[in-house]
């Protein structure tokens, strides 16, 4: 069992590929891809997620060897400054990371608790209906909010059993979901926050900059256009009992963690 975090955390994305729907082909460049990571350190960054294979729906699969070129030489570099986890759902791109200090696989997949297991890292179980390729067609679900809690307690529960410790429960916002299916997965994060808490898990929400921000009220807003509502829904969770958040804007994702943090208990 994992020590529950004693205030909220933020995860920052560093996406090292050409395609990623916001910071694609900014980070390509390994030099870049590490600037912009001690960056996010000196902006109070917790964890930096590393990623080389984008997950948004219909992105090209990555060859092993390009996505390790892509990952390793930045974990490397980043891992003696902040904690970095590595965003992949190859198990020999998640050892490679964890041999150049990664110690938290993020697993959009779901299937990699193995890995997590046998290196002895934690491991981020998210919700995903259906492959990258085809989740967002028509994703369906008799009630949305009961049918992703059960599954992250049955992958944690196999985790678990495996023997790894360290378990975050992710819904997976945008993973195979509907824009109401999002939002009814964020209003009930408090119930999947309790249920991870009494086992000794965690809550990791990811929101930030997603296209179901920029389609509320009927608006049409582009990627460029989503920090006020990657803000509110962050904050949302972690005053919900998320504990930690999932960001591309670090700077002002650690204010409003920080403002969580300071708030009265009620
Ligand atoms: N979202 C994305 C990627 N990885 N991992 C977790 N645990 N939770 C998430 O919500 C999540 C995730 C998608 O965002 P991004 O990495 O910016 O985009 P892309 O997949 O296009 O690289």
């Amino acid at each position: 069992m994992a020590t529950v975090p004693t205030r909220p955390l933020v995860m920052g994305v560093l996406n090292v590929t050409p395609d990623s729907f916001y910071d694609g082909g900014r980070y390509l460049a390994p030099d870049d891809a590490i600037e912009h990571g001690l960056a996010m350190v000196a902006e109070g960054v917790d964890i930096v997620d590393v990623g080389g294979e984008s997950s948004r729906p219909g992105a090209s699969p990555v060859a092993e060897d390009e996505e390790l070129a892509r990952v390793v030489p930045v974990v490397e570099a980043l891992a003696p400054a902040v904690r970095v986890s590595v965003d992949t759902v190859k198990p020999s791109v998640a050892v490679a990371a964890v041999a150049a200090g990664a110690t938290l696989i993020n697993d959009v997949a779901g299937t990699l608790w193995p890995v997590a297991a046998e290196l002895g890292v934690g491991w981020v179980a998210m919700h995903r209906q259906g492959s990258a390729a085809d989740m967002q067609r028509s994703p369906r679900y008799d009630d949305v909010v009961a049918q992703v809690h059960a599954a992250l307690l049955a992958m944690a529960a196999r985790a678990g059993a495996a023997g790894v410790e360290e378990i975050w429960f992710d819904p997976g916002i945008g993973f195979g979901k509907t824009v109401e299916h999002n939002l009814s997965l964020l209003a009930h994060v408090a119930e999947l926050a309790d249920a991870a808490h009494t086992l000794g898990h965690t809550v990791l929400i990811g929101t930030s900059r997603k296209r179901f921000l920029g389609a509320l009220g009927g608006a049409s807003l582009p990627v460029e256009d989503r920090l006020e509502g990657s803000l509110a829904t962050a904050t949302f969770a972690l005053v919900h009992g998320a504990d930690m958040v999932r960001v591309h804007d670090v700077a002002p994702s650690v204010l409003a963690a920080s403002l969580v943090a300071e708030r009265p208990a009620a």
